[in-house]
């Protein structure tokens, strides 16, 4: 039975968009008490790190950005400059919100989780630093985002490069100057086509390193004039709306027709004035381009025309077509002026399909038919998404269980937001929730705010412990493998799968049903009770079993979703 009391309502575990969401709730909404610890120097989370040239978000900024559920002023108030915003003014869109909002006085910065220990005993959380904290709390919440450990590859001889070596996801806060240099940059993914432009710029010679070609959108970023502005801030309400109900996040719906239902002309017209708008607005165009090969080959065909077009090199342009998964199995990269870096002077493609790196020298990168002799090697490798980061937490919950051995063979979670055997831990946008399949802020507040109303309820009833019990996580996961494989995306070695990784158990890690649908549900277990939920006192386990309410089975639940 309780012990003591512990010191915080909450601990939060990240800095960044959600992490300072989630503070901001806990504390002024909810009035309880919490700290934060971010591994940073200051708030920001994949902002703070991502520093590469070139950086920048792949949504558009007037929706990659707090809502209204955060404040109506704030949004008339922040004017973004540029349709896709650099890693520079995000950040200092963060900054500003931890300043409005008195954030940092609750974070705790350069300070990293170890380990995150569920008392059985008491029913709190015990949470340890590298920086020698050790406080208690009722709730544990991770707020660590999707893509916060970097994938360094286990290259042989990796460490005996004798010139200079960066992952773009740990980038020097003082920046990098190429000028005059030879670089290699390994990764041809959504990092790799911003970067790669930038650095082009300045190396005396470039070798982009691509072991598989990718499907680019035109990003079409451009600045952002007044009478834009004027127009989104008029907006906002319908926009954030909208955000709500689609199935990415997006302020647009995909639209209700198959791409197999139009003629020729119809489809590249449609295909055309997306790829003009620019973004991810291409995959929206027709609801079957995730559903169906056929479909899908059409938009795929489409965006390999729109490569020959622009590289002059035929071989050149073939090597950047993809032929081997279908289009938006992986995530598609936005690109300004990548393809066009292929026809300058100083840029190679190489492959590192055919012909795999082999190893790493103290001069260069070697495959075994070429050495590439480089002062600098750029690891665009990406990220241990989603799980990667939640398991160097040290996360321990029932009876001593490791998170990394209960996932052993691939996340199971409640909703991606709770998993069995860890009581009052919240993941927001943990694996099994739209997360990365969705624009992040939308998910990212879906998943405080109702987290926040699910203490509130906790409270108002006098419980402050809550568990996902394992028939509602069965049904979770069953429904979430179904859903994934009506789709194409298991047909591709992304990382929504885990394939980036070797040896990480293949799973589509984000859900695929969409941001709507998935709110219905969120909402419909929440107005049940919270059904799926064991709630007690003192720690479920203490109790002697579960003290939640009846079951309902995930039938009722999601009827009760599409009839709220
Ligand atoms: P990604 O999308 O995971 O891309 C990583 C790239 O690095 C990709 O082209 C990989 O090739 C390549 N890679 C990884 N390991 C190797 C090895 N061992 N050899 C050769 N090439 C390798 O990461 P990003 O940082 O670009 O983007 C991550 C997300 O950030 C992005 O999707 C957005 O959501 C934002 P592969 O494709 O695996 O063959």
């Amino acid at each position: 039975m309780t012990t003591a009391q512990p010191q915080f309502d909450a601990v939060v575990v990240g800095a960044g968009f959600s992490g300072l969401y989630m503070l901001h709730r806990l504390r002024d909404t909810l009035g309880m008490s919490a700290v934060v610890f971010e591994a940073g120097d200051d708030v920001g989370g994949t902002w703070y790190w991502n520093r590469y040239p070139g950086a920048r978000c792949d949504s558009e900024s007037y929706f990659y950005s707090f809502s209204d559920r955060l404040s109506e002023d704030l949004l008339q108030e922040w004017t973004w400059s540029e349709r896709f915003a650099a890693q520079p003014e995000i950040l200092r869109y963060l900054s500003h919100v931890a300043d409005r909002y008195d954030l940092r006085r609750d974070i705790r910065f350069g300070t990293r989780v170890v380990a995150a220990e569920y008392g059985d005993g008491d029913g709190t959380w015990t949470v340890t630093t590298d920086a020698g904290d050790r406080v208690t709390a009722t709730y544990l919440i991770t707020a660590v985002g999707c893509l916060s450990t970097t994938n360094l590859p286990e290259f042989p001889g990796r460490e005996s490069f004798r010139g200079e070596s960066f992952h773009t996801g740990l980038w020097p806060h003082d920046g990098v100057d190429f000028t005059g240099k030879r670089v290699a940059v390994i990764g041809t993914g959504a990092t790799a086509v911003q970067v790669v432009p930038e650095i082009a710029e300045q190396a005396e010679h470039l070798y982009v390193l691509q072991r598989t070609a990718n499907y680019d959108i035109a990003g079409g970023n451009r600045p952002m004039d007044d009478e834009d502005g004027r127009r989104i801030k008029e907006n906002y309400t319908e926009i954030w709306a909208t955000t709500r109900e689609t199935g990415f996040g997006f302020p647009y719906h995909t639209q209700n027709r198959s791409a197999l239902s139009v003629s020729d002309a119809e489809r590249r017209q449609i295909f055309t004035e997306a790829w003009e708008t620019g973004g991810f607005r291409l995959g929206t165009t027709f609801n079957d381009l995730l559903l169906d090969e056929k479909a899908n080959e059409t938009a795929a065909e489409f965006l390999r025309e729109r490569i020959r077009e622009r590289v002059t090199d035929p071989a050149v342009a073939e090597l950047l077509s993809p032929r081997d998964h279908p289009f938006f199995t992986k995530r598609p990269p936005l690109e300004n002026g990548y393809y066009d870096t292929f026809n300058r002077e100083n840029v190679t493609l190489v492959d590192v399909r055919t012909v795999p790196i082999s190893e790493i020298t103290p001069t260069g990168v070697r495959t075994a038919d070429a050495e590439y002799e480089v002062d600098a090697i750029v690891y665009a490798t990406g990220f241990d998404a989603m799980t990667g980061t939640l398991f160097t937490l040290g996360i321990r919950g029932r009876d001593g269980r490791d998170l990394r051995d209960k996932w052993a063979d691939g996340p199971r979670s409640y909703l991606g937001v709770a998993t069995h055997g860890f009581p009052n831990l919240f993941m927001i946008t943990g694996p099994q929730s739209p997360s990365v399949l969705s624009n992040m802020p939308v998910s990212i507040e879906q998943h405080v705010d109702w987290i926040t109303d699910c203490l509130r309820d906790q409270r108002a009833h006098g419980l402050d412990t809550i568990e996902a019990l394992p028939d509602a996580e069965d049904d979770w996961v069953d429904h979430h493998d179904e859903v994934t494989a009506a789709t194409l995306l298991p047909r591709a070695n992304s990382w929504w799968v885990g394939a980036n990784i070797p040896g990480k158990p293949r799973s589509l890690y984000p859900y695929v049903g969409g941001v709507g649908t998935y709110r219905l549900i969120c909402d419909a277990v929440a107005n049940r009770d919270y059904d799926g939920f064991a709630r007690g006192t003192g720690g479920a386990a203490t109790s002697g079993g579960f003290t939640g309410v009846a079951r309902a089975t995930f039938a009722d639940v999601l009827a009760a979703a599409a009839a709220p």
